[in-house]
């Protein structure tokens, strides 16, 4: 059951993930728990100043060391009140290592962690050196700050937790399918109004042909989008000679 303490400037962002779809189910049930910090409150001069210019020059501004070392000693204080050993801290970073699936499925296996979201250019190099454990993105591509990623992170960890899925089959057909793309669906009616048909082979009960076409379609998918992802998995020996097959096909 992982706690997870956010420090953010902006703690609306959160409050949709309690009130919402499956994460709301993790909050109810006592499956994740979330306390969110905001380092304006740890300022100590008048203004509560939580940034200030670069040194150096240039553009932006830097997060202040010192508010978020407070508000950091608050949650893991808090957390210790709790019982729980000091966590983890993650700063949500575009230099971090983007998030996966596996790093996903750790955290939700964990005492949870400290999630620390930056603003404006980024945060006191200081700071990072004394306080962070790991940096996280969540892609390469410019956000406005660390809560859309800390808010990703929380979204696909609850998802995982006892009780918030029929959690042992989505979450386990997640770790089959691992490492690929997923294969199309489809619902009724079985021909829509548009004249488009379901593939014959999923209205038929033939549940290894089935498989069978699945996985052929969430390879060649995957060869087709993510060359990398099957680049990946030939490297570490997951494509029997079967899925080697249905990806040189050429029908
Ligand atoms: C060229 C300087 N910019 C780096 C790309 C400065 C900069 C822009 C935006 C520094 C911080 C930010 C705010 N972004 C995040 O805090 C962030 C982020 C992101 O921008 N992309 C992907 N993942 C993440 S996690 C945190």
């Amino acid at each position: 059951m992982p706690r997870f303490d956010v420090l953010s400037l902006f703690d609306g962002y959160f409050a949709p993930l309690r009130s919402q779809g499956i994460c709301r189910r993790a909050f109810d049930s006592g499956a994740l728990q979330l306390q969110i910090w905001n380092p304006r409150d740890y300022a100590t001069d008048a203004h509560r100043s939580v940034d200030d210019r670069p040194y150096g020059g240039g553009p932006g501004m830097v997060m202040l060391a010192e508010p978020l070392e407070r508000a950091l000693d608050a949650a893991q204080q808090a957390r210790k009140g709790c019982g729980l050993d000091p966590a983890p801290v993650v700063l949500f970073s575009p230099a971090g290592a983007p998030l996966r699936q596996a790093d996903v499925l750790r955290w939700a296996a964990s005492d949870g962690a400290v999630l620390i979201c930056g603003r404006y250019e980024g945060v006191d190099q200081r700071f990072v050196e004394r306080c962070v454990d790991v940096e996280i993105s969540l892609g390469d591509y410019v956000l406005s700050g660390g809560e859309i990623a800390a808010l990703a992170l929380l979204d696909a960890v609850a998802r995982l937790l006892p009780g918030v899925l029929h959690s042992t089959e989505s979450a386990q057909q997640d770790s089959f399918s691992d490492g690929l793309l997923d294969c199309p669906h489809y619902t009724r009616p079985p021909r829509d109004a548009h004249g488009g048909e379901v593939p014959a082979v999923l209205l038929g009960g033939d549940h290894a042909r089935i498989a069978r076409w699945r996985r052929d379609r969430m390879l060649r998918l995957t060869l087709q989008r993510r060359p990398d992802l099957i680049a990946a998995l030939r490297a570490a020996r997951r494509l029997s000679a079967r899925d080697e097959a249905a990806l040189s096909a050429t029908d």
